[in-house]
């Protein structure tokens, strides 16, 4: 039976430092996302963007923090939103806008996964682990915070109450490069599994994603892929406006798709910090666009896939 997927675009671009992320879901249609997913075999359902309605400022204790209300509308307008398309759809993938999407995101894919009293597993792909309290945070920008929120860090009595958290053990982060002094004190409080780039070149991506999946098939997992493109070197993916040298090649990032990919144990896809105004001819939004190709089934050549 065909299998449906749906995409929502979320132009938030207040949780970061710069502007352009607004423009991050029309370069990924423009650059052919739905047609490759219809290609590939799967029914899309193009939901259109989403929006929010002005917002009066709200001031906060931290006076670093900025756009504060208009991202917590977003959130909440996101946390529903993520979690009727995952009722709808087998696998609902949100374009962005800025990375405080995922607090939307994944507050709503956790009540999904509540109701179905399965547990979720995050697989978080990016430079940095976004684990700020809106206490901790030094720039204000709030797309460092989504982590730390959906897994009931407190401090964030000014984002949406949570109907559901999500265990901080069921995240594996790759590619980490970029880690303020009070996200490394909370990794290890919390014990969040994280592969950062040294890791990453010692073992490769394999053999950790392995253990990952593993992980989430035995516990018969709900798996949501948060994709920030600054996970990607910025030598190959330019359009982003907090790039961090060192990050992963083109080969382990397409390895990575493909290997969730075989084990069929997605569910839900985030795609998120494209700002398309630093891009080079859209040359990064193409490469999102394959490897999103390589996560839904397209494949050099068929062979036996690996018997989990
Ligand atoms: N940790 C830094 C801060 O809080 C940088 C956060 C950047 N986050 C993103 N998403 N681009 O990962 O400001
Ligand atoms: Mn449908
Ligand atoms: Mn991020
Ligand atoms: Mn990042």
């Amino acid at each position: 039976m065909t299998r449906t997927a749906s995409i929502l675009g979320a132009p938030i671009q207040t949780g970061a430092s710069q502007p352009g992320c607004i423009m991050g879901p029309a370069s990924l249609r423009i650059a052919g996302l739905g047609d490759i997913l219809t290609e590939l075999g799967w029914d899309v359902n193009d939901l259109g963007d989403l929006s929010i309605d002005p917002q009066e400022p709200v001031p906060h204790k931290n006076p670093a923090i900025h756009d504060l209300a208009e991202t917590r509308a977003w959130i909440e307008a996101l946390s529903q939103a993520a979690f009727e398309a995952a009722q709808n759809h087998d696998r609902p993938i949100f374009i962005g806008g800025d990375h405080a999407l995922a607090a939307g995101t994944l507050s709503g894919l956790a009540r999904h996964a509540k109701t179905l009293d399965r547990p979720l597993f995050v697989l978080w792909l990016d430079a940095h682990p976004d684990l700020h309290t809106l206490m901790t945070t030094t720039s204000g920008n709030l797309h460092g915070t989504p982590v730390a929120y959906v897994t009931g860090q407190p401090d964030f009595e000014a984002f949406p109450p949570l109907e559901a958290t999500i265990d901080p053990k069921n995240f594996c982060m790759m590619g980490i490069r970029s880690v303020d002094p009070a996200e490394r004190d909370r990794i290890k409080k919390i014990g969040m599994e994280v592969h950062d780039m040294r890791a990453i070149d010692e073992t490769g991506v394999l053999a950790p994603l392995r253990a990952f999946l593993d992980r989430v098939r035995a516990a018969n997992g709900l798996l949501h892929v948060s994709f920030d493109v600054d996970f990607l070197d910025p030598g190959i993916a330019p359009a982003v406006g907090t790039t961090v040298p060192g990050g992963a090649t083109f080969r382990e990032a397409h390895l990575i798709m493909e290997e969730v990919g075989d084990s069929d144990l997605l569910t839900s896809l985030d795609i998120v910090e494209l700002n398309p105004f630093l891009d080079e001819r859209g040359r990064t939004a193409k490469l999102l666009c394959d490897l999103a190709a390589s996560l839904f089934g397209r494949r050099v050549l068929d062979r036996m896939t690996r018997s989990y």
